[in-house]
């Protein structure tokens, strides 16, 4: 039964998940700095802990489920994930967090079948925080049940990415930040995706906007939003695809 495979799969993850947690707080007593790279742009960082930590799940999930696929952030080429059942997974979301020490990051490994989410993990170490959700089971937040809030946007708070390796995506985003700075309880720019859509299912924010993320920053934070009552879609209100970059709007339901 494919919801029981999906059970499995979050228990036989999490203890991995959270020895990988553990990497990434000792990094702390290191200078993370000093093994960081750039990836293209100087606002796309990855440090040796991303690799690492990629390297350390990539081998762990294939023993765990030999037949799916990975495709991880650090990848430098990525499976076809249309058929059959993949792993999507970022081993650090939230990269410029880590290496500035704002200890808002996190780890998420989303897993799709025919590149639909069905189970998704994401473990912020720094709060000791594990999010699982598996498609029609509910989203979980160290084993107790989560819901979206019922913030309208006047009472709500509203998370924004700002694409920074996009510049010409800036204008029009400040311009939607600025119009809902003026109608919301007041606006966040925490800096991981996956942590914002967490954030958004266990009901402290009413909404989450940002105008490009990749698969691996919102696969599994889509199925924990979505089996906690809330909706994702792009910014056009189309069904969010994981085969590409997409924009991204994650809402309780009611901002
Ligand atoms: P990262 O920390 O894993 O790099 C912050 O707004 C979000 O955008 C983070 O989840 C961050 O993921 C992601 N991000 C960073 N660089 C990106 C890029 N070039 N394209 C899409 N998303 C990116
Ligand atoms: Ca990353």
């Amino acid at each position: 039964m494919i919801e029981d495979l999906e059970k499995e799969v979050i228990e036989k993850i999490s203890p991995v998940i959270r020895e990988c947690g553990k990497l990434m707080l000792a990094a702390k007593e290191e200078n993370i700095s000093s093994s960081t790279e750039e990836k293209g742009s100087r606002h796309n960082l990855v440090t040796k802990y991303d690799k690492l930590i990629q390297e350390k799940l990539k081998n762990k999930l294939s023993e765990i489920m030999p037949s799916a696929l990975f495709l991880g952030e650090e990848n430098e080429k990525q499976p076809d994930i249309r058929n059959g059942y993949a792993f999507i997974v970022d081993p650090i979301d939230g990269t410029s967090n880590f290496i500035k020490g704002l200890d808002t990051s996190c780890i998420s490994i989303g897993m799709t079948y025919d590149a639909v989410p069905v189970c998704g993990i994401i473990y912020n170490p720094y709060k000791d925080e594990l999010f699982t959700a598996a498609e029609g089971k509910g989203a979980y937040l160290n084993g107790k049940q989560i819901h979206v809030n019922n913030d309208a946007i006047e009472d709500g708070l509203v998370a924004f990415g700002t694409a920074p390796y996009n510049p010409e995506l800036s204008e029009k985003m400040f311009s939607m930040i600025k119009s809902y700075f003026g109608r919301c309880l007041d606006i966040r720019r925490f800096g991981s995706a996956a942590l914002d859509l967490c954030d958004l299912a266990a009901g402290r924010t009413c909404l989450y906007i940002e105008p490009l993320v990749a698969p691996w920053d919102v696969c599994a934070g889509t199925i924990i939003v979505r089996e906690a009552g809330g909706t994702v879609t792009d910014l056009d209100g189309n069904e969010l695809q994981f085969l590409t970059k997409t924009s991204i709007k994650a809402s309780n339901g009611v901002a």
